[in-house]
């Protein structure tokens, strides 16, 4: 049995429609234009080519977007500058931070400089600590509420089933465990496993998984032998191998072998096309629940 593919794709171009309406009715209300800061440190060419990609988005549904493109050799203080003059800024709602920063950059400090209710990558602590408690005013990380979305959308049950979760970190893994464990019939209600790099056997656990979600970094990390069959199974894992075919000399490829696994699950995710589109969907929703202050302390 091959696995039905779910394009995120295409459902991305349908939240992005989505998203478009509600501004249209936004501005007919008479309300602000939602505006969206991107801010770039440095020239790593992945984290221009993703912030490129979020403004063309965000610019196409009508939400009003800037880029702030900053020198690798930014001192903290000054990139905290420029955060506090955007969470100032009446024209701006949302506020996002293109990670990773450089090593002199204490990321902690820049993530909580950012205003809670602009913040919409949902990375500060105040949004992190109200996702834990399932407040409805938080704004949730946008890779893993794209996942849920997936899922919802998709016509996948959640509740009751085996979730595991492959991958631990503060923008996927462990946002995303949170989300599956929720009281939340619309993509909650799982059994949640969260594993990581020190999981002693993570093909013991993997196998048990109605749902397993992969965003660990690891091109090929999950087999065929180690999915339940019939398993739906969602890969977030961006990974760039050597390919001299391409023009670019690379392609892009999952943390899932993907031939196999189809062979085996009853739904996957592919990469390019799957998770990735769908967090730039999730970013333009998020931009507008700030924008209609329905995000952290500004409700
Ligand atoms: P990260 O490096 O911060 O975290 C990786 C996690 O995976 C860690 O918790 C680690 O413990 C775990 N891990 C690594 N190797 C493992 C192994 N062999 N077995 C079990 N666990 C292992 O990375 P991240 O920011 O969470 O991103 C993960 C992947 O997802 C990357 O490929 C990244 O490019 C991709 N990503 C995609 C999107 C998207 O929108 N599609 C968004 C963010 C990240
Ligand atoms: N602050 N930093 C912050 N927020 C984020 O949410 C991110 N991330 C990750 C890196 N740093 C961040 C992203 O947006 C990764 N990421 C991201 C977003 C979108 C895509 C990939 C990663 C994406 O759309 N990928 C396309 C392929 C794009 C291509 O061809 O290069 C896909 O189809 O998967």
């Amino acid at each position: 049995m091959a696995a039905e593919i779910i394009s995120g794709t295409k459902m991305a171009r349908e939240i992005r429609g989505e998203v478009a309406r509600a501004i249209e009715e936004m501005t007919a209300a008479g309300e602000q234009i939602p505006g969206l800061a991107t801010v770039l440190v440095g020239e790593d060419p992945a984290s221009q080519s993703y912030v490129r990609m979020k403004n063309r988005a965000a610019r196409e549904v009508g939400i009003r977007s800037r880029q702030i493109d900053l020198p690798d050799d930014i001192p903290e203080e000054e990139l905290l500058g420029w955060i506090e003059g955007l969470n100032a800024d009446p024209e701006i709602h949302g506020i996002l931070v293109q990670l990773p920063l450089p090593d002199h950059i204490g990321r902690g400090a820049v993530l909580e400089a950012v205003h809670p209710g602009k913040d919409v990558d949902g990375f500060h602590p105040v949004n992190v600590g109200r996702m834990a408690v399932s407040d409805p005013a938080a704004l949730v990380p946008c890779t893993p509420q794209g996942v849920v979305e997936l899922l919802v959308r998709s016509g996948i049950e959640t509740r009751g089933q085996n979730a595991v979760v492959v991958g631990r970190s503060n923008i996927v893994g462990r946002p995303m465990g949170q989300l599956l464990l929720a009281e939340n019939p619309r993509g909650g209600d799982a059994t949640v496993t969260v594993a990581h790099l020190f999981t002693r056997d993570l093909a013991e656990h993997t196998r048990l998984a109605d749902i397993l979600v992969v965003a660990a970094g690891h091109p090929g990390l999950i087999t065929a032998d180690m999915v339940k069959p019939g398993a739906v199974v969602i890969d977030v894992g961006i990974n760039r191998v050597d390919d001299s075919s391409r023009e670019k000399g690379y392609r892009l490829v999952g943390d899932v072998a993907f031939d196999e696994v189809r062979e085996v699950a009853s739904a996957i995710t592919p990469v390019p096309g799957g998770v990735g589109p769908m967090t730039i969907a999730m970013l333009l929703s998020n931009t507008v629940k700030a924008a209609r202050g329905l995000g952290g302390p500004l409700r």
